[in-house]
């Protein structure tokens, strides 16, 4: 994309100004993101391509995102807060309406650039607590939305489907690497039917869907330079999901001593001061919203997401490494055993979680 066309691309969407200079933004994996300035006062813009491998509906995609950023602007302005515009994206339209601009087959969009923030990374128990404080009440705040919203990644977080995967793979063997893994298909189907139990709580109409976040870390989160939260971005896996994934997602790799990809198993443990950290903060804006059998699975949640990426993992290591991008032949296998054991790490703890919890609703 040469300069030129960057600008033209920015000069389609209904922007404030004359843009200067459109140039490189942050480091992002999935999508490309860039930096419109505008000439004299008028707010500068975030660009961003879209990467419809990973997204395809598009459509979709914004329609989500256009919802719920209105509803919380929505909220936010009912409670007389200030400085909005620092506290929820604002996505710009193009001259005609729709909130992404064609260019190139390439699918483009644009927000406002919020000036003056910070952004961390990293786990510690006082970031932990933000998290689950912050992430809680994004969604308190789309709990009450009357708008349906679409699944961007079809069965993203549906453990039932995930596991009908890893049958497909194994009943296909297409790389002979069953045979000498079987002990981890054992463990699996071992706790198929107690881990799909949300699927069946669905069905049987106890569990709700709400919108979640789906990819809960402090990285997602804008701060002041004062360190205050301001608001939550990187929206593009909000969809209806059980409010397990922001939490159980959050913990699995938060909460694992070591990387997900390490192949040091006797070093992986979970870690409740994380869990502790993270669960009181999110109980304390999440709790007015949740149902008891929410709550009551809270535990649950902390064990299916290593399960999941689990499942995940052999499933791709099974069918020969098509989905996660591997560095050396065993790295799908190596993830898969370093998942089953903080699943086993987090199964122990399990009753130490469910008195945390107790206590923590008093
Ligand atoms: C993928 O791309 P990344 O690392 O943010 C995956 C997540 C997995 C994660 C495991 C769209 O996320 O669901 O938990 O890898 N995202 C997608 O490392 O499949
Ligand atoms: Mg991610």
């Amino acid at each position: 994309m040469t300069q030129q066309d960057l600008q033209h691309i920015a000069q389609a969407f209904s922007i404030k100004g004359e843009v200067a200079e459109v140039k490189p933004l942050g480091n992002g994996l999935i999508n490309t993101t860039y930096k419109v300035v505008t000439t004299g006062d008028t707010p500068d813009y975030v660009l961003q391509h879209i990467n419809t491998a990973i997204f395809p509906d598009v459509d979709m995609l914004m329609d989500n995102i256009v919802k719920v950023t209105s509803h919380i602007r929505g909220k936010l302005e009912a409670a007389g807060t200030a400085d909005i515009d620092r506290k929820v994206l604002e996505f710009v339209p193009c001259k005609d309406g729709k909130y992404y601009y064609v260019y190139d087959q390439k699918y483009w969009r644009v927000m406002a650039f919020i000036p003056d923030t910070v952004s961390k990374s990293g786990v510690t128990p006082e970031s932990s607590y933000i998290v689950g404080e912050t992430f809680g009440d994004f969604q308190a705040k789309l709990a009450d939305i009357p708008a349906q919203l679409g699944e961007t990644i079809k069965d993203f977080h549906n453990i039932e489907f995930r596991l009908q995967q890893l049958k497909e793979a194994i009943a296909a063997d297409k790389m002979g690497r069953l045979a000498a893994t079987r002990d981890i298909a054992d463990e699996i189907e071992k706790r198929a039917e107690s881990m799909t139990r949300s699927e069946r709580l669905y069905r049987e109409g106890q569990l709700p869907k709400r919108i979640c976040h789906c990819d809960t870390k402090v990285d997602n989160i804008l701060f002041d330079k004062e360190d205050n939260v301001l608001c939550v971005i990187d929206l593009d896996t909000v969809m209806p999901s059980f409010i397990f994934s922001d939490f159980g997602d959050f913990l699995r790799s938060a909460a694992n001593t070591q990387p997900e990809d390490s192949p040091e198993y006797d070093k992986i443990a979970f870690r409740m001061d994380i869990f502790k950290a993270f669960t009181q903060g999110y109980l304390k804006t999440a709790s007015a919203f949740l149902q008891p059998i929410e709550v009551e699975n809270l535990p649950y949640a902390a064990t299916l997401f290593p399960y999941m990426q689990l499942v995940r993992f052999y499933a791709d290591y099974l069918n020969g490494d098509t989905y996660y991008k591997i560095q050396y032949p065993e790295h799908n296998l190596v993830r898969s055993r370093n998942q089953l054991t903080l699943l086993q790490r987090a199964e122990e703890c399990i009753p130490e979680m469910e008195a945390f919890i107790k206590e923590q609703l008093g």
